[in-house]
């Protein structure tokens, strides 16, 4: 079986500070299959259209700006259970949280310069995965 997908994206501070090996090499070492790849730099409109739902929070306007400040690598992954493995593998929000041998314990910096994203449902997976790949970019 196939399994589901989650999105994710390795953010500007771990891409810069050359984490994007490591990351990408715990992620296959869990038995994540990466289903598509790519760096890029967001602009200011498309980071705030992926971050839409936390328009309302106070770190709204810094998260967007953080986020479109330098280039991200994004990818689609695939695993059963791809979202809620992955959220265990990237660990809490607040790396001051986050368990032992998670991604974020090891790269992020603070809650804001988090190292990187996790879908939280099945249904964002999906919305994440078309903002950013096409059907000619997922193998
Ligand atoms: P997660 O990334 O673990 O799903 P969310 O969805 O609550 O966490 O937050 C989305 C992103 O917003 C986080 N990855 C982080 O970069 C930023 N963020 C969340 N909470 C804060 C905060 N209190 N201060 C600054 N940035 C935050």
């Amino acid at each position: 079986m196939a399994g589901t997908i989650t999105y994710t994206m390795v953010k500007p501070e771990a891409v810069a500070a050359g984490h994007t090996g490591h990351i990408l090499g715990m992620i296959t070492d869990a038995g994540f299959r990466i289903v598509g790849l790519k760096k890029l730099h967001l602009s200011a409109e498309q980071a705030g259209e992926f971050y839409e739902v936390h328009k309302e929070r106070p770190f709204y306007g810094e998260l967007v700006e953080y986020m479109s400040g330098a280039p991200i690598v994004a990818a689609i992954l695939e695993k059963e259970n791809a979202v809620e493995d992955y959220r265990t593998l990237i660990g809490a929000t607040n790396p001051a949280d986050a368990a032992e041998g998670t991604i974020r314990k090891r790269f992020a910096k603070s809650i804001g310069e988090n190292a990187v994203h996790g879908s939280d449902s099945d249904e964002n997976a999906q919305i994440e995965a078309n903002f950013f790949f096409s059907r000619f970019e997922r193998f």
